[in-house]
């Protein structure tokens, strides 16, 4: 009856088709208060790992409700297609390259002890916010440097449980020798190679405790999974439930916590003034069974299974019920938007990339994504350019994509499209004079350095032994 219902809507909509963003409801379109905010960042979570994006085989009810509550966006992407420098993105509004996270240090993203990181000097998500009276709190990955100096409890959170760096960089890690994989409260290791299937339920209490720690006044919450990124170690229930093996319970757990923070929220009567923004960093890798849908490729690449995520926002009163976004977003726009909605502040010396994307959520009257251009980069490279429907590839071609008619980027059609080949690549070039482009010896003339340290140490020492390999280190 659904599917029906929906294609009957699709129909509808086949002969009534002028506004992108559509809906049923309407809203009202200024926040009273300063709401509180919770961001949902998932790790390599794809863009068909959940059944309101089309998942035959993950069982996602609570997002899949908050999705019905709220609107979902098709075309909301990452900056990037692996871990650091989406995660930057994320937090300064920018285009990685522009701070100085085009790569890492030694690989494409942060590793223990690397002497670089997140550049304290750049506005973030939650330094804007704990400006404007907001208690700041992160549980989860970080990502973004494992110096003191590039930590979250020195970057904006007031506090902070989690991992510094993703879940597979310890003393098992091939190919690149790590140290233990520290556990963090605030600034300081209370951990070295924890257990990880009882971790994502530390969070999620922690989650709750700092709810309703901070129910009187507004609070920022970054939840920020190390799931669904490899190695997988999830609690038996979940692993029994899935049909989808240790991945499928992975997802199965984050629609979990999801559910239970909107319970929590439900409980203290917070709920109608929470704005809750869920999303993921990169593609699937599209092993262990992940998913990006219909779409071609995945992490590392700059196909859209690489960039383009699943995102679901939620706001009762505020977001429009069972909305769907198809317009042109990013994780960038999540910082200058929040600016707005609490009255905040940017910095005005420095460029950011991000739009305030509110007119869109709201479904105002002839809302349009900001972006007349988003650019894909892989590492410094320049990949590839959109602009409404139309990809260009201009590092391999030109190879010319219609989105709106080929999601699946199969149809070159650049020898039929002269004009709009023409037209991006003059985008392109706009961005490589600004961002700089590595295929062509460009720097970029307006970059930022990232943030570095000249006495890098990792926090957990590389000597450490297991206690359960101990007195049988000889
Ligand atoms: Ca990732």
């Amino acid at each position: 009856m659904k599917a029906l219902l929906n294609t009957l809507f699709v129909l509808i909509l086949g002969i009534f088709p002028p506004v992108e963003c559509y809906s049923q409801a309407t809203v009202q379109k200024a926040p009273k208060q300063k709401p509180n905010i919770i961001i949902i960042f998932c790790d390599d979570l794809g863009y068909g790992d959940l059944a309101c994006y089309g998942s035959e085989v993950n069982n996602t009810p609570n997002l899949d409700q908050m999705a019905e509550e709220g609107m979902r966006f098709t075309d909301f992407y990452s900056a990037a297609s692996v871990c650091s420098p989406s995660r930057a993105s994320l937090m300064t509004a920018c285009y990685p390259k522009r701070v100085g996270f085009g790569f890492g240090q030694r690989r494409w993203v942060l590793f223990p002890g690397d002497s670089v990181g997140l550049n304290p000097e750049e506005m973030t998500i939650p330094k804007m916010l704990k400006s404007q009276g907001y208690n700041t709190g992160m549980l989860g990955k970080w990502h973004l440097g494992d110096q003191p100096e590039f930590l979250p409890a020195n970057n904006g959170f007031d506090s902070y449980f989690g991992i510094p760096y993703s879940n597979d960089m310890d003393i098992y890690l091939q190919n690149v020798k790590c140290p233990p994989l520290p556990v963090m409260h605030n600034d300081k290791v209370v951990d070295s190679e924890p257990n990880q299937v009882p971790l994502t339920g530390v969070f999620l209490d922690k989650a709750k405790d700092f709810i309703y720690e901070s129910k009187d006044q507004p609070f920022f919450l970054y939840f920020s999974h190390f799931y669904v990124h490899t190695p997988i170690y999830v609690p038996f229930p979940f692993l029994k439930a899935s049909n989808n093996g240790p991945y499928g319970a992975a997802v199965e757990y984050i629609d979990y916590c999801t559910g239970e923070i909107i319970n929590t929220l439900k409980e203290l009567g917070i709920d109608d003034n929470t704005l809750i923004i869920f999303t993921s960093d990169n593609g699937s890798n599209l092993q262990n069974g992940g998913s990006n849908g219909n779409l071609r490729g995945g992490k590392g690449s700059t196909w859209e299974g690489g960039m383009r995520m699943p995102c679901i926002m939620r706001w009762p009163g505020m977001i429009p019920e069972g909305a769907v976004c198809s317009e042109i977003t990013t994780t960038m726009d999540i910082l200058p938007t929040l600016t707005q909605f609490v009255g905040g502040t940017l910095l005005e010396d420095k460029i950011i990339d991000g739009k305030d994307i509110s007119s869109l959520m709201f479904m105002e009257d002839g809302a349009e994504s900001p972006h007349e251009v988003f650019v894909y980069y892989l590492t410094n490279k320049l990949n590839a350019v959109r602009s409404g429907r139309w990809k260009l590839f201009i590092e391999k071609g030109p190879i010319l994509y219609d989105l709106e008619n080929d999601i699946a980027e199969t149809t070159d059609l650049h020898e039929k499209y002269p004009e709009v080949v023409a037209r991006l690549m003059k985008y392109a070039d706009e961005y490589r004079e600004d961002l700089g482009d590595e295929l062509q010896g460009v720097e970029g003339k307006n970059c930022r350095p990232p943030g570095h340290v000249n006495d890098a140490k990792t926090l957990t020492p590389y000597d450490w032994v297991h206690p359960y390999l101990r007195g049988n280190e000889k």
